[in-house]
C-alpha cells in the first residue's frame, strides 16, 4: 500500500486507517515519516473539529480551561503568524477526542516500535493565506526535561494541502542526524526557516524537503528527530488547518532535573511519574489506556 521509493505515502478511500503494512513501517524508519494521503478522521470528526477552530483561537473554551501556551491571540498578534495553541484538548472535548484517539496512538506506536503511547502536547495550528513560516525545528530538541527525550508525531491536515499553502514539510533521512539544541527565538515567523536544517546537516548534505500534500483527514507521522517546518502560506485562497499529537514511550517520566518552563508544573515534589490527568495513555499493547478517556466523544 505505500509508495516507499518517491514518496512514502499510504493511501485509503475513504475508510479510517487501521493498521500500517511492514513496507508502511520500514519506510518510516528508512525516511523518518511516513505520509497518509487520507483516513486519519472521518467526515464527521474533521467538520467537528474545523468548527472548533474560531472559537478557540477566539479565547471560547468548552471546558473553561484554558490551552497551556496560546501563542497567539487576535488583536495581539500580527495577522500574517500562524495561529498556534498547546494542548488545546484540555479546552475542548471534541480536539481531546482526535488528539487523544486510540487508534491514532496505536498506529503512532507500531510505527515507532513502542509497546505504548502517552501525550506529551497537541498543537492547534491555523495558517491563513499570507501567514508566515514555522522554523524548521526537531520535537526531541524541546523534550530534555523527559527521559526518554523522544517522541512520535501525528500531523493530522483537516483541509486538502498544496504545496504553496504552507504545508507541513520534513526532511527526509534527517532523524538520522544527531538532536541539535532548542530553537525559542526563530520558531515563529523566521525569515529563513530552512536555517537550521541546512546548519545540522552533515557537510556536502543536499536537503531532501517532501511537502506533505494530501487530502482532508490525511496527514503525516514523524520521528522525533526529523527535521521539520513549514513554509509561509503563499496561496491566495487556501487555508490549512493541522491538530497535531506530540506522543511520549508510555514509559516516559520526568528527568531528575532538567524543567521546562510550562510543562515542569506537572510534576508532582518527590514523584518523577507522569500524572495521567495530564499525560494520559492513549495506547498500551497490555490493552490499558487511560480509564477518563473513555468520558471523551466518539467523533469517528
Ligand atoms: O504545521 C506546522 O506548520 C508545524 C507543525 C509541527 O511543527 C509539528 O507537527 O511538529
Amino acid at each position: 500500500m505505500g509508495r516507499p521509493a518517491e514518496r512514502p505515502v499510504v493511501e485509503q478511500s475513504g475508510v479510517l486507517i487501521e493498521s500500517f503494512s511492514p513496507e508502511d513501517i520500514e519506510g518510516f524508519h528508512r525516511d523518518g515519516f511516513l505520509i497518509v494521503e487520507e483516513g486519519l478522521v472521518s467526515e464527521r470528526g474533521l467538520e467537528l473539529l474545523r468548527s472548533r477552530y474560531e472559537r478557540l483561537f477566539a479565547g471560547e473554551y468548552e471546558t473553561g480551561i484554558g490551552p497551556d501556551e496560546v501563542n497567539w491571540m487576535p488583536g495581539r498578534d500580527p495577522e500574517d503568524r500562524t495561529r498556534q495553541l498547546c494542548n488545546a484538548w484540555k479546552s475542548d472535548p471534541v480536539v481531546a477526542a482526535q488528539v487523544l484517539s486510540e487508534r491514532i496512538g496505536r498506529l503512532a506506536a507500531e510505527l515507532a516500535g513502542y509497546r505504548g503511547v502517552r501525550i506529551l502536547q497537541d498543537n492547534v495550528l491555523w495558517k491563513p493565506p499570507g501567514t508566515k513560516a514555522i522554523g524548521f525545528h526537531q520535537d526531541s530538541s524541546y523534550a530534555d526535561y523527559l527521559v526518554p527525550s523522544e517522541m512520535v508525531t501525528c500531523w493530522l491536515s483537516l483541509h486538502e494541502t498544496t504545496a504553496d499553502a504552507g504545508p507541513l514539510e520534513l526532511v527526509r533521512g534527517s532523524h538520522t542526524w544527531p538532536k541539535s539544541p532548542p530553537e525559542r527565538t526563530q520558531f515563529h515567523a523566521p525569515d529563513d526557516w530552512l536555517a537550521g536544517a541546512r546548519a545540522a546537516a552533515p557537510a556536502g548534505t543536499e536537503l531532501d524537503v517532501v511537502p506533505v500534500v494530501v487530502k482532508a483527514g490525511g496527514g503525516s507521522f514523524h520521528h522525533g528527530l526529523t527535521w521539520h517546518g513549514s513554509a509561509p502560506n503563499r496561496n491566495a485562497s487556501l487555508v490549512r488547518m493541522a491538530l497535531v499529537s506530540h506522543m511520549l514511550p508510555v514509559e516516559a517520566r520526568f528527568h531528575e532535573t532538567n524543567v521546562d518552563v510550562t510543562y515542569s508544573r506537572y510534576r508532582r515534589r518527590g514523584d518523577l511519574s507522569l500524572d495521567e490527568s495530564f499525560f494520559p495513555v492513549m495506547w498500551d499493547e497490555s490493552g490499558y489506556r487511560t480509564p477518563w478517556l473513555a468520558e471523551l466523544p466518539a467523533i469517528d
